[in-house]
């Protein structure tokens, strides 16, 4: 449509986040391609570049939040605090990107509107919201699984007087909560690790809390030189553990069940895990995601410790009141969340039993009448998870089917990472993938290495497509299904893992909880056994 012809690439890669960088590095560097990064933010760093509201850091201890395939970037990197904050994470990704001079290779500020198949030479057209275009034979989606915003529609928004942000879009400049009423809606991790640092300089806040949620110390701290060096002389192992745990973090689950222990045992077990904090403590016991018995134990216990933190026995109760299996949800670790309403200018509203009526001109009002004045709104609402970042672009396979056709009743994947009907198109960390359910890093340079190998296979074998069939897809969806059922995990119904957060969304469990180290193996079988499951297409259609 337009007059310039599309620019011609062997790849093109949607996003310069963790993935997309890495990506971008397997093809051209170790394959040659030719290939380009389309990326919508005028920086990389993908989650990073946009999630900067405060107290943003990963969950993930930093030694193991980062690129593991590079030897040289492990030694010559330098992590300054057990979790990273989001600046630190950006300075990671931007030292990696100049190390492996990546971004001549990444155009910014270009917003993908859509993409077709084109059958006649089975190639992508990939089309901008600025009007460019590009052809390329492989279309990579590197656009992340929490990308997309989620805005509740809630009445009256726009009515508004004062300032609103949503967490995941926060100002680069900051936001100056001083002398300010703040409401914040959410109580996710990013709800649970905000409120501490908005309440410290805002005049009030008030938590709009419709659901509950266990969360754990994190015990943020500067690491110790002594800890650093630790980590660079025994990363080989570090490395080994991270790829052979179900989660691809640095700790091993245990063996034992709770019940293998005494409850006196138990509790001095969940109390050292308490002071030592972190993503660890559900790593305890091997029962605690599986069965709702033993996962009761680790719940009561948060649960006593919330009500031993927080002084005003009504606040504690509505903070306490968690109906969900402790990690069903993702779990959050904070900084002082529970501590945080203790303060004098700090103030709970369960929206769960007086739901928001509507936001008025001067702030929110419950459908009990109560009314909240505030200056600043934070939605800390969480994201349209997994296929939210894939459908808000119009991608259209074979005869022109749309990736929401096909995903109309849920997301349908193989291996999380090709959809039938979309040739030589790979979504990275896409739905039935267990991205979300890890360490994010560990599944990012599985997925980039198995789809650069698959490349190389294609490329070698003169093989011009490859599409996921019928039998695969269903099967791996039962298998996406089955790996959940066998988990605590569907049992939390207001988590994002369902799609419940968002109003109308399919009900569908989307990660793949079967474990990353069960995923690789299955994914390397798949490849070594001539990537079954995939028709394979010899001859490009017009040759
Ligand atoms: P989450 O975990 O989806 O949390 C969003 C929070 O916002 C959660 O407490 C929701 O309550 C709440 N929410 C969402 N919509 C509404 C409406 N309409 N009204 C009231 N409350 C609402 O998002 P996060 O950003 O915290 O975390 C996302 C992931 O990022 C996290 O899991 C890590 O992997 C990193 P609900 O539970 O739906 O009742």
């Amino acid at each position: 449509n337009s007059a310039s012809p599309a620019a011609e690439f062997d790849a093109i890669i949607i996003g310069a986040g963790f993935s997309g960088l890495y990506q971008l590095h397997c093809l051209r560097d170790r394959l040659g391609l030719k290939v380009r990064v389309l990326e919508a933010a005028e920086g990389i760093g993908g989650t990073w570049y946009w999630n900067r509201y405060p107290g943003a850091r990963c969950d993930s201890e930093s030694h193991s939040y980062c690129y593991s395939f590079s030897d040289e970037l492990i030694r010559d990197w330098e992590w300054s605090e057990r979790y990273p904050e989001h600046p630190e994470i950006r300075r990671y990704l931007n030292f990696v990107a100049d190390r492996f001079d990546l971004k001549r290779d990444i155009q910014l500020g270009t917003r993908v509107a859509g993409a077709s198949f084109e059958a006649a030479t089975s190639r992508w057209i990939i089309r901008t919201e600025a009007g460019e275009t590009f052809n390329a034979q492989f279309l990579i989606t590197a656009v992340g699984c929490l990308s997309s915003a989620n805005v509740p529609k809630i009445p009256g928004h726009e009515d508004f007087k004062g300032d609103w942000y949503h967490t995941g879009e926060w100002p680069h400049e900051g936001v100056d909560f001083t002398g300010k009423r703040v409401g914040q809606i959410g109580t996710g991790s990013t709800g649970i690790q905000a409120a501490p640092v908005i309440a410290a300089q805002a005049a009030r806040l008030t938590v709009f809390q419709r659901t509950p949620n266990y969360s754990v110390p994190a015990h943020n701290a500067p690491l110790t030189a002594e800890f650093k060096q630790q980590v660079k002389a025994n990363f080989a192992d570090i490395r080994r553990t991270m790829h052979s745990t179900t989660n691809g973090h640095p700790f091993t689950i245990e063996e034992r069940s709770v019940f293998d222990v005494s409850p006196e045992e138990r509790e001095a077990v969940y109390e050292k895990a308490w002071a030592k904090g972190g993503l660890q403590f559900r790593s305890n016991f091997r029962d605690i995601t599986t069965d709702l018995d033993a996962n009761r134990t680790a719940a009561e216990f948060i649960k006593g410790k919330i009500r031993s933190i927080v002084k005003d026995p009504e606040t504690a109760a509505k903070l306490a009141e968690i109906d969900h299996p402790y990690a069903a949800k993702r779990p959050p670790i904070d900084s002082f969340y529970f501590e945080t309403f203790n303060r004098e200018n700090v103030e709970l509203a369960d929206i769960r039993t007086d739901p928001i009526d509507r936001i008025t001109e001067n702030g929110v009002r419950l459908q009990s009448g109560k009314e909240y004045p505030l200056d600043i709104l934070v939605f800390a609402t969480g994201f349209d998870a997994m296929t939210g970042p894939f459908l808000r672009m119009d991608i259209r396979g074979r005869d022109g089917l749309t990736l929401a056709e096909a995903w109309e009743a849920g997301p349908r994947t193989y291996l999380g990472l090709n959809v039938k009907g979309f040739p030589n198109l790979f979504t990275m960390t896409g739905p039935g993938s267990p991205s979300v359910l890890c360490n994010m890093p560990v599944p990012i340079e599985q997925h980039a290495e198995w789809i650069a190998d698959c490349i190389a296979h294609m490329r070698r074998e003169g093989i011009a497509t490859i599409e996921a069939t019928e039998e695969a897809t269903e099967n791996w969806v039962s298998e996406v299904n089955r790996a959940a059922e066998a988990t605590l995990l569907p049992q939390a119904s207001s988590s994002w893992y369902l799609g419940a957060n968002v109003p109308g969304k399919p009900r569908v469990f989307m990660p793949y909880a079967g474990g990353m180290a069960t995923y690789r193996a299955i994914c390397d079988e798949v490849a070594a056994e001539g990537y079954k499951g995939f028709e394979l297409g010899k001859v490009a259609a017009h040759a």
